[in-house]
């Protein structure tokens, strides 16, 4: 079990070094869509997925492989890539689609946060749909954790930041202990204040309203949908796999 006093909350992927994550457990958060096509697709079957930076990474590792094999995945502005096979919604990540393929996922933050981690001991990739399997995962070692919010160009995401604090009420059952992370009181604050309305405030947050007309309007909601899938993405050596399988 992590000790509480010592669980940070990064809200940015620029908001941290990567050397402050090394012998650390890291849970890596993009509410509004990664974390959220990520767990999805993992549930569907998807066989492992490839976290890249950009799409000059995403194109140099798709050369690598059978082209019957992997599927390019991601967006830009919130659209999916020209060429790419499938976008960013969490709803397009079927079992019909991703099942045994390798996905090639490149995001504008989501993604960026995930591999700027690599040094972290344990890397989870979380988000509401996948809750319990994150808390059990941090149960099971005494690790300092971080919470990463992926946000949003630099800046705080309340999605995020949401699911940050709700992990933390969960962890300490409700009643932060005094000695905590300047980080954490402010996440599990606002958990405290709207946790019970999750889906009308994220559904009112800057980035769902910089998402409207562009996404399916089903994704929001999708989104907030708790314990939805008991999967565990975790990754080793730049490749995520689902460590509950
Ligand atoms: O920033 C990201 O990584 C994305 O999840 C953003 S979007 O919701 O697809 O626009």
């Amino acid at each position: 079990m992590p000790d509480l006093s010592y669980i940070d909350v990064f809200f940015s992927v620029q908001a941290f070094q990567e050397e402050e994550l090394r012998g650390k457990s890291a849970v890596i958060i993009d509410v509004l869509r990664a974390s959220s096509s990520i767990v999805a697709a993992i549930n569907a079957g998807a066989k492992k997925i490839i976290p890249v930076e950009d799409m000059s990474d995403a194109v140099k590792i798709a050369r690598t492989m059978d082209q019957n094999d992997y599927l390019l995945c991601g967006e830009k502005d919130g659209t999916m890539i020209e060429g790419y096979d499938l976008g960013n919604s969490p709803l397009e990540y079927t079992p019909e689609v991703v099942q045994n393929k390798t996905l090639i996922f490149n995001t504008t933050n989501g993604t960026k946060a995930i591999k700027k981690a690599a040094l972290a001991n344990r890397i989870y990739i979380g988000t509401f749909l996948n809750q319990q399997s994150i808390l059990n995962a941090l149960a099971e070692h005494d690790d300092e954790v971080v919470l990463i919010c992926s946000g949003w160009r630099g800046r705080l995401s309340l999605e995020d930041t949401m699911f940050a604090g709700s992990l933390l009420h969960k962890l300490c059952n409700g009643k932060l202990p005094e000695k905590t992370k300047d980080g954490a009181k402010v996440a599990f604050g606002l958990f405290e204040k709207f946790g019970d309305a999750l889906e009308e405030t994220i559904g009112k947050s800057d980035h769902a309203y910089r998402l409207r007309n562009l996404v399916p309007e089903e994704d929001i909601p999708f989104c907030c949908k708790v314990d939805e899938f008991d999967v565990l993405p975790g990754m080793k050596d730049g490749i995520i796999t689902n460590l509950n399988g």
